[in-house]
């Protein structure tokens, strides 16, 4: 069977720093993920569909067992989480310098949303009315053949083959669970998602979009 692991973090446990802090990343990446490679092992155990892929056990996750949906979702999402992050320009006083989204995802998403801001305000209305614990994501639909912005509860995600689902390409995923942003952030999950703009890495976010067109 396939057994997953941790892929390294591409950057320090300080480096996105103010956004978000080192205590965060250490426990969200050493812990939380972590917990979901091992459970996602355990469940897969035996199992005769351990060798499937994450995105084909997706495809058929209503027909399995909650632990694989919660787990291989954590797995999945985390290890799409880490990398589309790079380190803020932060100024002496303490001010972090806003990032710029660069490339043909910017463009498209000018086109589809109206502006640059427009869209912002759609993803942090995503983010912030996703009830308890989730993830606000950007996709490609290629039926569509456009950007939509959706949430998913708890560790679902937009690949997943169930009712709720706005399916796609995730191009882009943000993690409101509190667990990534209550030590810095406290209830302020408004601070968070208005913060983190300014740490993403839009070569990666670019490449991602290249490759699901
Ligand atoms: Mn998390």
């Amino acid at each position: 069977m396939s057994t997953y692991k941790l892929e390294p973090l591409p950057y320090g446990y300080d480096a996105l720093a103010p956004v978000i802090d080192a205590q965060t990343m250490t426990i969200h990446y050493s812990r939380h993920h972590q917990a979901y490679v091992d459970n996602l092992n355990k469940g897969l155990e035996g199992k005769p569909y351990a060798d499937l892929g994450l995105e084909q056990l997706f495809a058929k996750i209503s027909e399995l067992p909650p632990v694989i949906r919660n787990n291989g979702g954590g797995h999945y999402n985390h290890t799409f989480f880490w990398p589309q992050f790079s380190a803020p320009a932060v100024s002496e006083n303490n001010t972090i310098a806003e990032r710029k989204a660069t490339g043909e995802l910017a463009t498209e998403i000018i086109h589809t949303f109206g502006s640059f801001e427009a869209f912002k305000t759609k993803f942090a209305e995503a983010a912030m009315t996703r009830f308890g614990s989730g993830w606000a994501w950007l996709v490609w639909s290629k039926d569509e053949q456009q950007l939509k912005i959706t949430s998913t509860a708890n560790q679902d995600n937009p690949l997943m083959e169930l009712p709720e689902i706005v399916k796609g390409t995730p191009i882009l995923g943000l993690d409101v669970w509190e667990h990534a942003y209550y030590l810095h952030y406290q209830n302020r999950r408004a601070a968070y998602v208005d913060n983190f703009w300014n740490i993403l890495n839009w070569d990666v976010l670019n490449d991602r979009f290249a490759k699901a067109k």
